[in-house]
């Protein structure tokens, strides 16, 4: 076992230890990403009822144009996230010329295999990884050739994972790493119809089920745990008071399940709350970002389901 996976497997064990030990019990929504969880993502994407990806594409291709102006050429693209999506190429085929483009990630093995994959597809592309949890303080790497500015690309409106405290934080510590002038191009989920918003979370092929459940088996694997997948129903709903969708597992009857060496009881219809989806009104992002980031510009669809937003930093 080498340095980082031994840093990396404490820190999930801490994480998961720590979760199950609340009142509330609750993962890590960052845990649904292993390999599986990840196709089962790439799937949610194509359901009907996920109308996120689908409308964030459309905006991208409607506004392509302007979207690249709005970038402007010659800059360093830096991606949160490993770059493997049709979003990162629509981006990659439009620009008129890239410095660099340095996709960030935690999966050394999805990293490597994007840029493997980058690689043949764009022989002519500078791609420069970093292979790092991007919510913790990172460095970029080194870019040997001149660009105008670094432009951060934040798509999919993964930033409604966190809180608005943490998100405002987190934005700050992007902020440290991009120079005066930097950019960020990032997708953002709006404020909508209750049903909308909940029907997005409960498909009917149960594939957001499926994804849900999908965590127990990861930390299954990861730190010796015995989760009975069959001992939990899928949950979710819009939480309006917080303004976010909020996914559980519900167990079905009273149990006991042991993690890393630890016993933790769950009582009938106890839940974990394994993921929050935050949606925002454009004046409800734009204060929040306020003290790092002014909005440039702001792009939606014709029914303002979803927004991708430029924000320049001052
Ligand atoms: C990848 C965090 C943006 O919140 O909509 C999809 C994850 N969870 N269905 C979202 C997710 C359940 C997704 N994000």
């Amino acid at each position: 076992m080498n340095h980082h996976s031994e840093i990396a497997s404490s820190t999930i064990q801490d994480e998961v230890l720590t979760g199950l030990s609340g009142a509330q019990k609750s993962l890590p929504s960052k845990y649904f990403y292993d390999e599986r969880g990840s196709q089962l993502f790439e799937q949610i994407t194509r359901l009907e009822e996920y109308y996120p990806t689908r409308t964030e594409i459309k905006i991208m291709r409607a506004n392509m144009p302007d979207i690249i102006s709005t970038i402007g050429s010659n800059v360093a693209l830096v991606e949160l996230g490993s770059g493997s999506s049709y979003k990162t190429r629509l981006l990659l085929d439009h620009l008129p010329s890239i410095a660099a483009y340095v996709p960030i990630e935690i999966s050394q093995k999805f990293l490597a295999d994007v840029v493997k994959q980058l690689n043949l597809e764009y022989p002519d592309l500078t791609v420069n990884p970093v292979c790092t949890d991007y919510t913790r303080p990172f460095e970029l790497p080194e870019i040997n050739t001149p660009f105008s500015r670094t432009v951060m690309f934040y798509p999919g409106s993964t930033i409604g994972n966190f809180c608005p405290d943490r998100a405002r934080r987190f934005l700050g510590i992007l902020s440290k790493t991009l120079n005066p002038g930097g950019g960020m191009l990032i997708g953002v989920d709006l404020k909508k119809e209750i049903d909308v918003l909940e029907a997005a979370y409960n498909d009917e092929k149960g594939v957001t089920a499926a994804f849900n459940k999908n965590i127990l088996r990861h930390i299954n694997r990861e730190l010796d745990a015995n989760f009975d997948l069959e001992n939990y129903r899928h949950k979710a709903f819009y939480n309006e008071q917080k303004g976010r969708i909020e996914m559980h597992l519900v167990a079905e009857k009273e149990h006991e399940v042991s993690v890393a060496g630890e016993t933790f009881i769950l009582d009938e219809g106890e839940s974990i709350h394994t993921e929050n989806s935050y949606k925002y009104t454009l004046k409800e992002f734009r204060e929040l970002v306020q003290p790092w980031f002014s909005v440039e510009q702001v792009w939606t669809d014709p029914n303002n389901y979803f927004s991708v937003q430029y924000l320049v930093q001052h």
